[in-house]
């Protein structure tokens, strides 16, 4: 069947269902997913509930309520339909919405999902969206579901590679900017931040693009912008913010860093990315712009409160937004606190990679994000590896691991070593060539980092 067919089958499913549970993920991308679906279903006039799973695997299944309402899987299931067939679900009783490589099973379970169709870049969220306004192509919500689509793209670095959606995604940012949810700002600065952060602060958080003298170094980004005349405070003190520059002072800064980088041999041409702007938002707040907002469901869902995050996508400005606020401080100061941990503990270094253990000291859901972090502050040049316990299983251990663009260039890819690494001793991993993530068992914990150097030594070319 072809997409399009596909679309039609799960929204007629899900018109004609009586009652709907939603079963989503707790990361930006699960969180707008399941905001647009119970907008759609609701919409359509059907009681709906929703359940959001860390991840779908046999402890969580628990959470999928034996009922007779339609189960509607977003952002998973397509992957684990073993699990659905073993709890009995019928063909009637399921539909998923996914962008996730899909297992072969004997019950043919409806399924929009985007890897069936080689659509790459493109996001549970992007294919939600498509259910939703076949569901309904005159629901007034359309403007607000092409936005939530949006973060959901670029909160799973749809938008990363090519700096800036393309394909269905772009289409789906057009029909936002179509209905005047969605700002579409070509050849922006390609870094994150640009609606909250002090501008130097966004450039020396910058890796990719990687800015020799700036990036990683707040106080030479601040020297670098007073240099070439841009007034970096509000006459009240406060620090400018990207969007606060005039195209005139944004040009200068764009042409000046593209100097920089070619003066150092760096190709400039990622200095220059597509940004996506909520013109409804306040200015100045991280729901302003698609990659701070989705940073803001992150947290939410990484601190075990994601329906605070799909009430602020549904429209709630309230205290649902504050206590968003809330989750996003909290979010920012302990992965402050792991990074200087890594800091101030140091990290062991083997011939091609550098690992730390944080034990139980951190949330396994924020780990690897710290690690990205302290690994702008170490040496580059070895992917850094975070070992952690995990509150609920004392056999796992997570792994994070992060490095850079530079790093991918020359051959490294951590999807591949954790993937591999991890299945020796009877773990799991997966993720992308610049992050990734296993679960392996305790005993294992020892020598695995030892098992991945050897594997990241030769993927050097
Ligand atoms: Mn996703």
């Amino acid at each position: 069947m072809g997409l399009e067919e596909d679309i039609r089958t799960v929204a007629g499913r899900i018109r004609d269902a009586e009652t709907v549970t939603v079963i989503s993920h707790i990361d930006a991308d699960g969180i707008t997913s399941e905001a647009v679906m119970m907008q759609a279903v609701r919409s359509s006039g059907i009681p709906a509930k929703s359940v959001f799973v860390r991840q779908l695997e046999p402890m969580t299944m628990k959470y999928v309520p034996e009922d007779d309402s339609l189960k509607v899987f977003v952002d998973l299931g397509a992957g684990q339909q073993d699990l659905l067939e073993e709890r009995g679900l019928d063909v009637e009783e399921v539909v998923i919405i996914d962008h996730h490589v899909p297992q072969n099973t004997d019950t043919p379970y409806p399924q929009a999902n985007a890897q069936q169709h080689g659509l790459g870049y493109f996001s549970a969220a992007g294919m939600a969206y498509l259910v939703a306004r076949q569901m309904d192509a005159g629901n007034p919500a359309l403007g607000m579901l092409a936005k939530l689509a949006v973060i959901g793209n670029v909160g799973d670095m749809m938008a990363r590679e090519h700096c800036g959606l393309v394909g269905p995604a772009r289409g789906i940012a057009e029909e936002g900017a179509g209905f005047g949810t969605v700002e579409i700002r070509p050849r922006e600065l390609n870094c994150y931040g640009i609606s909250t952060r002090p501008v130097k602060v966004c450039l020396s958080y910058s890796d990719d693009p990687f800015i020799p003298g700036i990036s990683n170094n707040e106080k030479k980004a601040e020297e670098f912008l007073d240099k070439i005349g841009i007034r970096q405070r509000n006459p009240n003190g406060t620090w400018r913010v990207w969007e606060e520059y005039s195209a005139e002072e944004k040009g200068i800064v764009m042409n000046a860093l593209a100097e920089q980088m070619l003066a150092t041999g760096e190709d400039p041409s990622r200095l220059f990315g597509e940004q996506y702007i909520f013109p409804e938002e306040a200015f100045g707040t991280p729901l302003r712009n698609a990659s701070e907002y989705a940073t803001m469901l992150n947290a939410c869902g990484r601190w075990a409160e994601p329906r605070i995050g799909s009430a602020i996508c549904l429209g709630d400005r309230g205290q649902m937004l504050r206590d968003g606020e809330r989750m996003l401080r909290h979010h920012r100061t302990i992965i402050r606190e792991m990074m200087e941990y890594i800091l101030d503990t140091g990290t062991t270094e083997l011939t091609h990679i550098q690992y730390i253990h944080t034990g139980g000291r951190f949330p396994d859901t924020i780990v690897g994000i710290g690690a990205g972090m302290a690994l702008s502050k170490l040496d580059w040049e070895k992917p850094i590896m975070v070992l952690s316990y995990l509150n609920d299983d004392p056999e796992l251990v997570k792994v994070s691991m992060r490095t850079n663009e530079r790093m991918v260039r020359r051959g490294v890819d951590l999807q591949a070593a954790l993937t591999q690494a991890s299945e020796e001793t009877g773990g799991g991993g997966g993720g992308h060539k610049i992050a990734a993530g296993a679960y392996i068992p305790t005993s294992a914990e020892k020598e695995f980092a030892h098992r991945v150097n050897r594997i990241i030594a030769g993927q050097f070319t």
